[in-house]
């Protein structure tokens, strides 16, 4: 079995500072690259900043900045965020790179090589905003001013000579693939939007620009520069060092395992980037999962539109690991969903305080006071002890299989409703009533442990730094953490000395105003 996974994030512009939309995307991309590492897998898990086209090169002109140290700047804000995120990306790759730049030459001169590319002329409209084109009926004029539909952006009219990509050709080649590998698109709803597209009929697309130059040339043409789309979405092979496909690096991780992007940008990677990797015969990422966004009082948030909630500021009140939980748990993956301040409180005092940090707590200081410090030995398991124990080895597939469907939301609810069920159960069993039954206070308390050890290790790719916490009860290590031990009801080794922690979720003071 393949146990090599690669994942990535869009690479984001950096036309402004990074905000709470990029946040999500690198903190979801980072909960499967956790989840599968301690699964067992070689993971390669890239992120970056996409830093050519009229977008960037008009934002660094408006401040007056050098377009390259324009980027530098800002570049190094994503790169900053990636830290304070606690991403465990493996690469940051911006497309001003040598490395970068190289891969994109190569794969145009393949698309030359192979007659998918001609010079013309190109007249229509284009959003410098979405760096897209789009045809004239996707246009609608509000107050005398020309927008695309989809994004609200405002287009502009481009005349100019310009090179184009076959993409018509591709037509059909995409809705076999699209019917032979029913995953590639997900989720289905927009599977379906993309397929529509294409059945409507694909036109030739301009991949270069003439009345600008912040780009990587055409190779033999110094008056073009390539098209930023084409240009960026290189960045998940040219960080395998393509064109050199013996290398290891691409030879492991090339196909990818999943590119997560935003829905917003769907069209590019579900159909230009397989049609022009079908054109250069290389093989086709495994799947496209576009997210839905993140909303501030129902709209997009977007830097243009200035309702823009920074990660920053929300992590200096609240903690990475609540904000990291928040975006997972309560934005309903694959949809949109709004977030509030008001709804993060909840979710520290009830998921993380209540439900999850006082389990630890009462636990670990019951062993500490009850059991001599000790992992209980003596121990026979009953129903009511297997019934949560089992729930686990029942489910291990299934949780595996979910997260290849990207289905968050079940692992999420596995682990708050297990996290109910063991707080229910520890309160039922009264282990303090036990104490003249030795053996049955053992067992709850073993089980209980048990169960906190392997709720900590389902927690860890969603609050790493809080799982690790918690699990210095048990001494066990970040690279002890192993997704397929939860299957065992007797990991820990009883006589085992515990620690006592310190808490792990403060409890927030609401206003109730
Ligand atoms: O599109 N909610 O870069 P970009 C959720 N450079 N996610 C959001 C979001 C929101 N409100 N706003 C942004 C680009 N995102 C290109 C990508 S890839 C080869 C090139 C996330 O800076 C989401 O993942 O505009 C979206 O797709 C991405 O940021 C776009 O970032």
């Amino acid at each position: 079995m393949d146990k090599n996974f690669y994942i990535t994030t869009p690479i984001y512009y950096p036309s402004a500072n990074p905000h709470m939309g990029h946040a999500y995307s690198s903190i979801i991309a980072d909960f499967f690259a956790r989840f599968k590492r301690i699964d067992g897998f070689d993971v390669s898990f890239l992120t970056g900043t996409d830093e050519h086209g009229l977008k960037i090169q008009r934002a660094a002109e408006k401040q007056g900045l050098d377009t390259l140290k324009f980027c530098d700047d800002i570049s190094k804000t994503f790169r900053d965020l990636s830290k304070i995120l606690n991403l465990t990306n493996t690469d940051f790759i911006r497309t001003t790179e040598q490395r970068h730049k190289k891969s994109v030459q190569n794969l145009w001169n393949e698309l030359e090589k192979n007659d998918d590319i001609y010079l013309s002329k190109y007249s229509g409209w284009y959003s410098v905003s979405d760096e897209a084109f789009y045809n004239a009926d996707e246009i609608e004029d509000i107050n005398g001013k020309k927008i695309a539909k989809l994004s609200k952006s405002p287009v502009e009219w481009m005349d100019e000579e310009s090179y184009f990509f076959r993409l018509s050709k591709w037509e059909k080649p995409l809705l076999d693939y699209y019917k032979s590998n029913p995953d590639f698109i997900s989720p289905k709803s927009r599977k379906n939007e993309v397929i529509s597209f294409v059945k409507s009929g694909l036109k030739d697309l301009s991949v270069s620009r003439k009345s600008f130059s912040w780009g990587i040339p055409v190779p033999n043409n110094k008056d073009h520069v390539i098209y930023v789309w084409l240009d960026a979405l290189t960045n998940y092979i040219s960080a395998l060092n393509y064109p050199d496909i013996k290398d290891e690096l691409y030879k492991k991780f090339w196909p990818a395992s999943l590119h997560l992007i935003g829905k917003d940008i769907l069209r590019f990677h579900a159909i230009y980037w397989p049609a022009f990797l079908l054109a250069a015969k290389l093989p086709l990422p495994k799947k496209i999962y576009g997210h839905g966004w993140i909303l501030s009082n129902d709209e997009k948030m977007s830097k243009s539109k200035g309702n823009i909630l920074d990660p920053i500021k929300i992590i200096d009140k609240y903690g990475l690991d609540p904000l990291r939980y928040y975006l997972i748990k309560e934005v309903s993956f694959g949809n949109d969903g709004n977030i509030s301040q008001d709804r993060l409180e909840d979710c520290i005092n009830s998921d993380l305080a209540n439900n999850f940090g006082n389990l630890c707590q009462r636990v670990s200081a019951f062993t500490i006071k009850n059991c001599d410090s000790k992992i209980p030995e003596d121990i026979k398991f009953e129903k009511d002890d297997l019934k949560i124990l089992d729930k686990f080895k029942d489910n291990l597939d299934l949780i595996r299989d979910k997260i290849d469907n990207q289905d968050v939301n079940f692992y999420i609810d596995f682990i708050v409703n297990t996290l109910f069920e063991t707080n229910k159960y520890f309160n039922d069993q009264e282990p303090w009533k036990k104490k003249d039954n030795f053996l049955r206070l053992n067992t709850i308390v073993y089980t209980t442990l048990e169960i906190v050890r392997k709720i900590s290790y389902m927690l860890y790719p969603i609050i790493p730094q809080s799982s690790l916490n918690a699990l210095k009860i048990f001494s066990i290590k970040e690279k002890e953490i192993d997704f397929s031990s939860i299957k065992n009801h007797n990991y820990l080794n009883g006589n085992k000395k515990i620690n006592k922690i310190d808490i792990l979720f403060n409890k927030i003071e609401k206003n109730n105003d």
